[in-house]
């Protein structure tokens, strides 16, 4: 399962929003993991391969985070 989300009002023109916003997800989705509450982690479009390097991604998906 997959979602693309912004923060509103659009903030799609800002790359440094975006990326504060997908930091924000990040977290609260870590935080949930940690304490039991889901049971999955979320992917970042921003970090594909998940080693929170912001900076060796091929293609950034900003807005899109989905379960694994
Ligand atoms: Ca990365």
């Amino acid at each position: 399962m997959a979602i693309d989300s912004v923060p509103y009002p659009s903030l799609y023109h800002s790359r440094e929003n975006l990326i504060a916003y997908g930091g924000f997800v990040m977290g609260v989705a870590s935080m949930l993991k940690a304490y039991g509450a889901v049971e999955h982690e979320l992917r970042w479009g921003h970090d594909w391969n998940m080693d929170d390097n912001l900076e060796d991604n091929d293609f950034d998906d900003t807005g899109h985070f989905e379960l694994i």
